[in-house]
């Protein structure tokens, strides 16, 4: 074998919902194959591999390159004891890392992390098969555009190529763990159909990652090539539901906006009887786009709103108003499209003012989202704005290695620790309803189920107002006050009520089915 890609396995149990494949190691593992490699991807978050089942995969295909995909800081550690473990067995594989940690932290790994002979900058294809090339040939690796090293007590960092312009020119990601995907995961298939983000967002990895990968620009595949892959799934694999990785499947630029009209006109033509879901912001939201995306099979969008309060939005550097989130969620509610708010209802700064503000954004627009994200408190991930940002201001906790973290204010804290309590059945009810629906035992959107999902979603919002109004009256009470007691009683009444609705809606649909 010339080259293993590995994703990182995952500590704790892999929703349904999240077992897909990986787009970065399915791409570079099919551009490896059509230039001559032969290529296998590893995907032990896929398969629930533990770390010790990776290394002996690994060593029985006794590969030339070892390649480790490491996507976010939870992943370092797993991936450390994957290169130490093969190390110690005495394998003497190149062992590179790439991906979004590699990208924009090579230094830190490089003084840290024993056991690894490269790191990949940025995207992957293009550079790793320059090292595949030489490793092949015995030529020299140290030259490779994009590549950094070790060397005595320092490292080398060789300047970045350009990254892929025209992203047809990409082969169609691999698609070997498809079949698992569709019977014992997600049961949808991801497809990549742009790069880049235009965005700015103080929080997001995004710009960090395509600042230090050579181009924020964003790129996307034709409305063509998209289509050979959509008809390539059909035919191959018998799927009709697609889920657009993409952070911006619309994007702002006139060439974006031309490739959204050209690839709905194009799927008008062709009449697939597909469904799909898309990322994108509230402002790339328009009525005349989405009313033809739905008529082509849109059904859902992961919409970036993050917040119902302008301070909030001016602080995440989201350059844009309440008033276009409000707009976008007018559209999409018009044309009865399903949403999956983004949303971060705490940063270090956010006040109880603001949390509630941020409630009754929620209430006020009948936003029907999952319970957790009501305590969604914003992640510092590493080398963002906000990262710097709190580390100015004395604010950041934490480390690169083990996470970055902050505290708020007293009050905002002690909200925290009574949602986390109170707001736990309904959040254990709403992972119960997406997993059944990601297993095909509850129907994906009937509209007795999204009555469901409102009335979950809104029971959580009056809690959550509760709790809110109680501590900006009364002040903090203790976490086993007759006041928490009171309202953890009235979510579980609440939960068993909705669990017998559950049931019901199992049984119906299972009678259908059977
Ligand atoms: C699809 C997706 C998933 C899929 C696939 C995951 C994966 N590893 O690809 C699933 C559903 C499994 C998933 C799960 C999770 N995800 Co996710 N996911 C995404 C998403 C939407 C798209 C990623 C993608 O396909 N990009 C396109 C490909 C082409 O780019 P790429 O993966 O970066 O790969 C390129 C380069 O990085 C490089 N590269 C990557 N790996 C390697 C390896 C080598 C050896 C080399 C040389 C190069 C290289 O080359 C690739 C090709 O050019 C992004 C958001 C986004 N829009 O980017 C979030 C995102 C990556 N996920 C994120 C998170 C937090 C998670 C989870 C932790 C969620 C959770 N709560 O459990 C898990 C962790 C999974 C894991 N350990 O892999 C965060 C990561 C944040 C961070 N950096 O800290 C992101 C950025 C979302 C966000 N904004 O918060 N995710
Ligand atoms: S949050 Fe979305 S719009 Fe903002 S930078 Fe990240 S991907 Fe881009």
């Amino acid at each position: 074998m010339d080259a293993v890609l590995v994703t990182p396995p995952s500590e704790g149990r892999v929703p349904l919902y999240f077992k897909k494949q990986s787009p970065g190691v399915c791409f570079l593992s099919s551009y490896l194959r059509e230039n001559g490699f032969e290529a296998l991807v590893v995907d032990s978050y896929l398969l629930g591999l533990k770390t010790s089942e990776t290394v002996e995969r690994i060593l029985d295909l006794n590969p030339l390159l070892i390649g480790l995909s490491i996507p976010d800081v939870a992943s370092l550690r797993p991936m450390m004891e994957i290169a130490g473990s093969l190390r110690s067995s005495g394998i003497d594989s190149h062992i590179t890392v790439g991906g979004y940690i590699p990208t924009v932290a090579s230094q830190e790994l490089l003084s840290s992390f024993q056991g690894i002979d490269s790191i990949i900058r940025g995207e992957g294809e293009v550079p790793l098969l320059e090292l595949m090339s030489a490793l092949k040939n015995k030529r020299t690796w140290e030259n490779v555009p994009g590549i950094s090293f070790p060397k005595g007590d320092s490292s080398v960092a060789v300047p970045l190529g350009k990254p892929v312009q025209d992203l047809d020119q990409l082969p169609l990601m691999a698609r070997d763990d498809l079949p698992y995907v569709l019977t014992s995961g997600a049961r949808e298939a991801d497809i990549s159909s742009s790069r880049g983000c235009y965005g700015q967002c103080s929080f997001c990895c995004m710009p960090p990652f395509y600042d230090a990968s050579g181009s924020r620009e964003w790129r996307g595949r034709s409305p063509q090539n998209i289509l050979n892959e959509i008809e390539f799934l059909i035919n191959h694999y018998g799927v009709y539901n697609f889920h657009f990785t993409d952070e911006n499947f619309i994007g702002d630029n006139q060439k974006a906006r031309t490739r959204a009209v050209e690839f709905i006109t194009l799927f008008e033509k062709r009449c697939l009887d597909i469904q799909f879901h898309v990322s994108c912001r509230a402002d790339d939201v328009d009525f005349e786009l989405f009313q033809r995306l739905k008529r082509i099979g849109l059904r859902g969008v992961f919409l970036g709103l993050e917040s119902g309060v302008q301070s909030m939005l001016d602080r995440l550097n989201k350059r844009i108003t309440v008033q276009k989130n409000i707009k976008a969620l007018e559209i999409l509610d018009h044309l009865e499209i399903e949403y999956f708010p983004s949303y971060i209802m705490m940063d270090a700064f956010t006040t109880t003012a603001e949390f509630s503000e941020n409630l009754k954004f929620l209430q006020s627009n009948n936003i029907a989202l999952h319970p957790g994200y009501i305590l969604q408190k914003l992640i510092v991930m590493p080398k963002t704005k906000t990262q710097y940002m709190l580390a100015d201001q004395g604010r950041l906790l934490g480390s690169f290695w083990e996470g970055y973290s902050y505290s708020m204010d007293e009050s905002m804290e002690r909200l925290y620790q009574i949602l986390s309590i109170g707001l736990r059945p309904l959040i254990d009810l709403s992972n119960t309803i997406h997993e059944k629906q990601v297993d095909n035992s509850l129907p994906r959107a009937t509209p007795l189920l999204m009555k469901a999902k409102e009335k979950v979603s809104s029971a959580a919002i009056n809690f959550s107002s509760e709790a809110v109004q109680y501590i900006l009256d009364n002040g903090s009470p203790g976490t086993d006050s007759p006041f928490i007691r009171k309202l953890s009683g009235k979510a579980g009444d609440f939960t068993e009520e909705m669990c017998k609705l559950m049931g019901l809606l199992i049984e119906v649909s299972l009678n259908r089915t059977g």
